[in-house]
């Protein structure tokens, strides 16, 4: 049975204290998590160890980075490699989040570096994918993923990519309230995993994560995750505050 998974995006928030409180309330109010539920929390990089220090031994709680760089070490002033990430323990890193497409030019062939080395170093990738409004009015979406699948995941082995957690998030409906309907979001998730079954075989397909992102909050998340494509969400403004993250957790089958 493959992981049901609720993801908080931190992006650039918060200071180091009001994220310990954060992390702190949410371990303190949310669910008892079963085998096949996780808990992630993709936090600013300052913050990695002191969030994995409170998320400690609880069980199925994961500490994820935001980002990483494609190359092992090195003279790339700024950047955070898996090696960091593996000294701290950090087991999880998002990687092509549609605001690192956007401001920071990440390309599907450069994320798909990104990829390999997270999965050399026994790091799970949260591969990020979606289409921005414009391809989803001329109703081009479900291209523009395939291709973001395939460009940057398909050189992969169905070992591989077992091992990749992939998170939908359609660029419209994030931080803007607009929520795709759970029909739009089951509806896209269904033929991103039919695309992996023609490409890798359907007991792979199967195995595979996908999250939906974009706006996700408790009014919204239980209906999205009762979905039978739809393996948990990747949540930016609502893991913010302790009761809404605590809900979207207790929304996960
Ligand atoms: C999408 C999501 C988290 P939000 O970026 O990755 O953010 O839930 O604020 O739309």
């Amino acid at each position: 049975m493959r992981k049901q998974i609720a993801a908080a995006n931190w992006k650039m928030n918060l200071t180091l204290q009001q994220g310990e409180e954060l992390l702190k309330g949410i371990l303190a109010n949310a669910k008892t998590l079963n085998e096949n539920q996780q808990v992630i929390f993709a936090v600013p990089s300052p913050y990695l160890q002191a969030a994995n220090t409170i998320v400690g031994e609880t069980k199925n709680n994961f500490v994820a980075a935001q980002n990483i760089y494609s190359k092992k070490s090195g003279a790339y002033t700024g950047e955070v490699s898996v090696e960091m990430l593996q000294s701290l323990n950090i087991q999880f890193a998002v990687i092509g989040h549609s605001e690192r497409r956007e401001y920071f030019g990440e390309s599907n062939t450069f994320l798909a570096d990104k990829v390999n080395i997270a999965l050399e170093n026994n790091i799970t990738p949260i591969f990020c994918c979606g289409e921005p409004l414009e391809v989803r009015e001329a109703e081009g979406q479900n291209a523009f993923v395939a291709k973001q699948l395939e460009e940057s995941l398909f050189h992969l082995s169905s070992e591989e990519i077992k091992k990749v957690v992939i998170a939908y998030e359609p660029i419209w409906a994030i931080g803007t309230g607009k929520t795709a309907t759970s029909e739009q979001a089951q509806e896209i998730h269904q033929y991103l995993r039919s695309v992996i079954a023609n490409k890798y075989g359907a007991t792979t397909a199967d195995e595979i994560s996908i999250l939906y992102g974009g706006s996700v909050k408790a009014a919204n998340a239980k209906e999205l995750f009762s979905q039978p494509d739809i393996d948990g969400g990747l949540v930016g403004g609502a893991a913010l505050k302790v009761d809404e993250f605590v809900s979207i957790i207790d929304a996960l089958n």
